[in-house]
């Protein structure tokens, strides 16, 4: 074997050890493919928990005020770069008002402009606000791809180990220098109490296993459609009381089409059986923007009450 072909091996079989060590499969392009195919059974209690969005309600509105959207960057001691994310200020924002922050992570292949671009997150945001149905929020949406190049990459290379383990790195880059960061620069809130994380697909698995391991920082968690990196439940429910007596909102949803939705229903049985309260919302959606669009419409409305 040549030497850069075995290191490039270990590296693997180490990251390899790593994800199941912390109980994490390991994906593969196959093992992707396969997860994306697998055969859903639903529950009987498989099932919505809200009624579906008015037509219309990811779209721009007649005589709605628009928030802005801007970039905001940031030097990162996890990767070593600058990196950028993009944050939504609602209509009427003012420095001199102090508002709650959720910060709304991307899928495997996304990346800071997926919420705003793909889902429409300004327009349902703006929506909801201005139907006074949500509070006036910031929402940041990152980069969750905490590697020194963390451009989506070729198609090829979406499901690799190095690719996913930049997802698992992101902890740190969001505790340490994404939300100080922002806090330094926009008037926000600052407390538990006013701070969400959810995320779609590989960002809903990232929300529930960094939400949950830090109660201290968010009350609000939610995880859209969930991927496999979503850590087992045992681990991400290691603390039940503390669960009980920290979370203000653990939303869980995934539509019936989606052939990750095993990942969620695991996780949702596994707070039935621990007495966690949660909201568990089934949609008639795939792996997709309809869903996710949707999930941010009903989770919105219930942040920071
Ligand atoms: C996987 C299948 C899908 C996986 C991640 C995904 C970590 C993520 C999908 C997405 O973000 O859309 O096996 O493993």
């Amino acid at each position: 074997m040549q030497p850069t072909k075995t290191l490039a091996t270990m590296a693997l079989l180490a990251l390899a050890a790593a994800a199941s060590a912390q109980g994490v499969e390991t994906v593969t392009p196959d093992r992707a493919r396969a997860n994306f195919a697998r055969p859903i059974t639903l529950a009987a209690d498989d099932v919505r928990a809200f009624p579906a969005p008015p037509t219309g309600f990811a779209d721009a509105r007649p005589g709605v005020a628009a928030g802005r959207v801007e970039e905001f960057s940031y030097a990162s001691g996890v990767t070593g770069t600058r990196r950028s994310a993009s944050v939504y200020l609602p209509a009427g924002y003012s420095a001199e008002k102090r508002y709650p922050v959720l910060y709304l992570l991307h899928g495997i292949g996304g990346n800071e402009h997926e919420w705003r671009g793909y889902v429409r997150a300004p327009q349902v945001l703006d929506n909801l606000i201005a139907d006074g149905k949500a509070l006036p929020m910031i929402v940041v949406t990152p980069n969750g791809r905490a590697l020194p190049d963390d451009r989506s990459p070729p198609a090829d290379r979406v499901f690799t180990a190095e690719h996913a383990a930049g997802f698992a790195k992101f902890e740190r880059d969001l505790l340490d220098f994404l939300i100080p960061g922002v806090e330094a620069k926009y008037p926000t809130l600052g407390d538990r109490r006013q701070r969400a994380l959810a995320g779609l697909s590989m960002g809903g698995g990232q929300a529930l296993n960094f939400g949950l391991a830090h109660l201290d920082t968010f009350a609000w968690v939610g995880g859209f459609s969930s991927a496999p990196n979503t850590k087992p439940a045992a681990e991400l429910l290691a603390d039940p009381a503390a669960a009980r007596r920290q979370l203000a909102l653990l939303y869980l949803s995934c539509g019936n089409k989606d052939g990750l939705i095993n990942v969620s229903q695991g996780v949702h049985r596994a707070l039935k059986t621990s007495d966690i309260p949660h909201v568990w919302h089934v949609d008639e959606h795939g792996h997709d923007r309809d869903s996710w669009a949707e999930n941010l419409f009903h989770f919105a409305q219930q942040l920071f009450r």
